[in-house]
């Protein structure tokens, strides 16, 4: 069993977020914004349900999901649209395939030490976003 991704979690490092966001179609008004954000992440899980929580100052977005078993996502206050997400585990990474108008999205979750990371993929952009634990989490 890979290590639990449970917890609060504070954002260390954002690597082309940029790139990222204009992959999504993001308007540089926005990206400026969102560039800015320092993002804290809340993950709760429940043996294979799930709820990730992205915060922040500006707009917080959530999604919900069990393993294995595709929902609908709208990416609300984000690109804005309609996919279909799966999210896997594959080895110790959590992953997630998200179907939809923008070609080769998904994204990566991992534990490592005692850090976050996550990997967003669109159409060949990737960030990367680093994560430490939360000091008032445990
Ligand atoms: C919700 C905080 C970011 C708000 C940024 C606002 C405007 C910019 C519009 C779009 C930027 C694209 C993505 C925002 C980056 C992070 C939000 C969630 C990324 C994501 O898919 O996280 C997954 C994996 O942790 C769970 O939803």
């Amino acid at each position: 069993m890979p290590a639990s991704l449970r917890g609060t979690w504070d954002i260390i490092s954002n690597v082309n977020f940029d790139g990222y966001m204009s992959a999504l179609g993001i308007s540089i008004y926005l990206r400026k914004i969102a560039l800015r954000l320092k993002l804290r992440k809340v993950i709760e899980q429940q043996g294979d349900q799930y709820i990730i929580k992205t915060l922040s100052t500006f707009r917080n977005y959530a999604i919900s999901f069990k393993i294995g078993q595709e929902f609908e996502e709208f990416t609300k206050g984000l690109d804005n649209g309609h996919i279909k997400s799966t999210v896997t585990w594959q080895g110790n990474k959590l992953m997630c395939e998200q179907i939809g108008e923008k070609k080769n999205r998904g994204w990566a979750h991992w534990v490592e030490g005692d850090k976050l990371h996550l990997e967003l993929y669109c159409d060949g952009e990737v960030c990367k976003q680093v994560f430490k634990k939360n000091a008032n989490d445990c």
